[in-house]
């Protein structure tokens, strides 16, 4: 599992828009989103470098979080 540090997520709405974006290359991903440490879960078959970046084009910058 690929866990995220994405600290400009505030909301809901910013946790919708990183599942979508991710769901666009892999809709299989099961994204857990945790608004209170601003990390995000995917249990994804695809790469994590493809994830980070079809976040970061979402419009959220993210690092490899701590496991
Ligand atoms: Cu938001």
């Amino acid at each position: 599992m690929l866990k995220l540090k994405v600290p400009d997520m505030s909301c809901g709405h910013c946790a919708s828009t990183i599942e979508k974006a991710v769901k666009t290359v892999d809709p299989a991903a099961r994204v857990t989103v945790d608004l209170g440490s601003s990390t995000v879960a995917v249990e994804t078959k695809a790469d994590e470098i493809t994830i980070c970046n079809v976040i970061k084009a979402a419009g959220y910058d993210n690092e490899r979080a701590a496991a």
